[in-house]
């Protein structure tokens, strides 16, 4: 069990010595992003130095734009992978089920090891190392990893940089502490390239993903005197577009980026009803509880809901009124 960075480090060379001597799966989440695929292939590499058979499995594959990080170990979707008696080594699951019902399955022995750093983890691995106040799983690998003189070379160097990168919004989030930035000023010694990090991480859009951004561009509105703005996509648009619903990513950053803005809302028109995002930057305004009443939830600054049986256009007021509702309720506090 560690639970802060300096305990993460004698946590890992044990993990790595007290592996069961067999095979090891590193799993990460559905919808993998950068510091998912960086902590797995860096942690799978870290284990190949050390003489164990590791690969890396997902349920969804690798994004393409970050193919380039998979060096040298073999990384499968569950659809490719066939129960092989490996042990189940996690990274970046808040929880078990992120895994991924089926993916999990092959494994009916649980997680022998547990590598994250969501606040909200359980510990539900047999091994522990989730640092609640990391930046990035790849920043507790990191510093595990340097502070045990573990084998990082250029390409997990790159790998780490990447999920550090990505969950810091670029170096921008509250996260971002003096001591992050060292160990990331120590991987950039070691190899990784910030400046091809950031081509293949935020440069390599697709023209249809610009396309979307133009169509929902389109839709924003503003309400409440410009406090609360709104942006809206619906399925013609992902057709349109050739997209899909992974491309509404970041989307909800406009309306949020706006200045007076306090609640951004992107409403999503799906098969079975309206789907959404609610974004601020005001804790006041308890935007979990603001979900909770469209049958949603989250966390107080960032929420999703899902109001089945809703279409657009005729249901929009109905859920603004809502936001605007609770906007007005909770500014008053
Ligand atoms: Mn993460």
């Amino acid at each position: 069990m560690a639970h802060t960075l300096p305990e993460a480090g004698p946590a890992l060379r044990r993990l790595i010595a007290e592996l069961p001597g067999r095979p090891v799966a590193v799993l990460g989440h559905m919808r993998p992003d950068g510091d998912c695929i960086g902590s797995q292939v860096a942690l799978a590499r870290l284990l190949l130095a050390a003489g164990i058979d590791a690969l890396c499995v997902n349920r969804d594959r690798v994004p393409p734009n970050l193919a380039p990080y998979v060096v040298g170990v073999k990384f499968l979707t569950n659809a490719e992978y066939v129960a092989d008696g490996r042990v189940a080594v996690t990274v970046d699951c808040a929880d078990a089920t992120r895994v991924g019902e089926e993916l999990l399955s092959k494994f009916p022995a649980g997680v022998h090891a547990n590598i994250d750093h969501h606040a909200s983890n359980p510990d539900y691995g047999r091994v522990n190392i989730v640092v609640r106040d990391a930046a990035a799983t790849c920043h507790v690998l990191a510093a595990a990893a340097l502070q045990e003189g573990l084998p990082i070379d250029a390409a997990t160097a790159q790998c780490l940089h990447l999920g550090i990168l990505t969950d810091t919004g670029r170096f921008c989030y509250r996260s971002t502490t003096a001591d992050m930035l060292a160990i990331v000023a120590e991987l950039v010694r070691r190899g990784a390239d910030p400046a091809e990090a950031n081509f293949r991480v935020f440069e390599q859009e697709s023209r249809g993903k610009l396309e979307l951004t133009k169509r929902f561009l389109n839709t924003i509105a503003f309400h409440e005197d410009g406090k609360i703005c709104s942006g809206e996509l619906t399925q013609a648009d992902y057709a349109a577009t050739g997209t899909t619903k992974e491309d509404k990513e970041g989307l909800v950053e406009f309306p949020r980026s706006v200045a007076g803005v306090e609640i951004a809302v992107l409403m999503e028109e799906g098969k079975d009803g309206i789907r959404g995002s609610l974004r601020g930057r005001d804790p006041k305004l308890r935007l979990d509880l603001c979900a909770g009443k469209l049958n949603g939830g989250g966390h107080v600054l960032a929420a999703g809901f899902n109001m089945q049986g809703c279409r657009l256009p005729q249901d929009r007021a109905k859920i603004l009124g809502i936001v605007i509702d609770h906007y007005r309720e909770y500014s008053a506090k």
